[in-house]
């Protein structure tokens, strides 16, 4: 089934006239594809761990990957770290290829990191934290094939929860066609109780997949919940710099309850963003990829959304909360 060529972002979206707002001529050292940040507001600033893909070896392939860590005090103008904060270089252990697509959820005063982690093994999806931007300790590692984790901001019902997305292919036909999934956990290390959440046939404008996006936000109305919903078209060509890109990345929304967080209240029908913009549909790495990764409430009702353009530079769009729950229900 193929979709709809053209998607269009839902009106309550405003894209920041700064965007993108942080891209390769903003990072102190080696860099060329910045994006997949989280985002969280720590001690005052905000702070925002990128995915930085460089030395482009042609193909999909780069052969360097760190992650880069940004202070703000507005969230819009960033000061990049003179060092990154996670390099391929630091893993001894011959096991790990990379770490890559980080997500920020700040939990008494710890900021714990979600991550992808490829290894000679498999896709492992992990979690680690930091207290301080330099040290990062990691708590626990799935089995392959998962990624895509986010942790709500605090424990409910006793339980810390995740979204997550696993890659089953036997099931599923051998093809890409994977949905999102949610466990529990007693301490962040052991993880169980699997449900699914929102596969790929609850989003009219996915038939490949749907995966986690930003940790989601407490809202009186529910946990409002970003996700990202991909579908692909075989007859695209040339996207981007690599032979053919298939796909198509859209940013969606739904509020999960605030009590059982594996109970959906409502899913947007519609795309939240969907790649239109030069910077988004026309240019760099890969074309039409929006991935979001951090997602902040303001006090004054602002929510600000973190996403990955391209494949290739960071950006921000912005909507009310208000607004954003309406979608949902
Ligand atoms: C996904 C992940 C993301 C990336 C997206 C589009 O599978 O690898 O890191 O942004 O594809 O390429």
């Amino acid at each position: 089934m193929l979709l709809e060529p053209i998607l269009k972002s839902s009106p309550v979206i405003k894209r920041h006239p700064n965007n993108p707002i942080l891209s390769k001529a903003d990072i102190p050292y080696e860099a060329e594809c910045i994006f997949n940040a989280g985002v969280c507001k720590y001690h005052g600033k905000y702070v925002m761990i990128f995915r930085n893909d460089y030395d482009y070896a042609g193909g999909s392939v780069f052969r360097g990957c760190s992650l880069g860590v940004a202070f703000s005090d507005d969230g819009i103008k960033w000061e990049v770290a003179p060092k990154p904060f996670i390099k391929k270089e630091d893993f001894t252990d011959p096991e790990i290829i990379r770490v890559y697509d980080p997500r920020l959820t700040v939990i008494d005063d710890t900021v714990y990191i979600c991550f992808a982690m490829d290894t000679r093994h498999g896709l492992r999806g992990g979690i680690g934290y930091t207290t301080d931007f330099t040290d990062f300790h990691i708590i626990s590692l799935s089995v392959p094939d998962n990624r895509n984790m986010v942790l709500f901001p605090e424990k409910i019902g006793g339980m810390y929860c995740r979204l997550e997305r696993p890659f089953p292919v036997y099931s599923r036909g051998g093809v890409d066609r994977f949905d999102t999934w949610m466990s529990f956990s007693p301490d962040l290390k052991f993880w169980g109780e699997s449900k699914l959440i929102l596969p790929v046939e609850a989003v009219p404008y996915a038939n490949d997949k749907t995966g986690p996006a930003a940790p989601p936000v407490k809202t009186e109305k529910g946990w409002l919940t970003l996700f990202h919903a991909v579908d692909i078209d075989h007859s695209r060509g040339k996207n981007g710099w690599e032979d053919t890109w298939k796909k198509r990345y859209c940013a969606g929304i739904m509020l999960l309850d605030l009590e059982d967080p594996s109970k959906v209240l409502g899913v947007y029908k519609e795309p939240l963003l969907a790649p239109e913009t030069d910077y988004e549909a026309n240019e760099g790495f890969r074309q039409n990829v929006i991935f979001p990764g951090g997602m902040i409430l303001e006090d004054n009702g602002e929510v600000k959304i973190y996403y990955g353009a391209a494949d290739t530079v960071e950006c921000l769009a912005t909507a009310d909360v208000n607004d954003l729950i309406a979608l949902c229900i």
